[in-house]
């Protein structure tokens, strides 16, 4: 038993009654970088996708990221390290610099 609640027999998902919003359509990225239009249920169970919301696929939102990234030039490097200790405890923390070291090489 998960604690569902049961909707009555025949019922449909149409029109999204649990209010979850997986009915609704939007942007998905699927396998890292390609971009498509799907709902939110299909981009997730069907492709194993990230649904990203009503966003356009011409903003490129599928774009490969670097999250320990810190200073947004594209790359995860020394730099990043440096910024996390010159800011640690006070802009930055242990999260950080995790991110950064997990991250580390990774280029947009
Ligand atoms: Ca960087």
């Amino acid at each position: 038993m998960i604690g569902g609640e049961y909707q009555g027999d025949d019922s449909s998902c149409e029109g999204d009654p649990c209010g979850v919003g997986f009915d609704e359509p939007g942007t998905c990225c699927i396998e890292g970088s390609q971009c498509m239009q799907l709902t939110h249920a299909a981009c997730e169970f069907k492709y194993g996708g990230r649904y990203m919301g009503a966003v356009s696929c011409e903003d490129n939102p599928c774009a490969p990221t670097c999250s320990g990234d810190l200073n947004a030039d594209g790359a995860v490097d020394v730099q990043d390290i440096l910024d996390v200790i010159s800011g640690f405890g006070v802009s930055y923390g242990v999260d950080d610099l995790l991110t950064v070291i997990s991250d580390f090489c990774c280029t947009t």
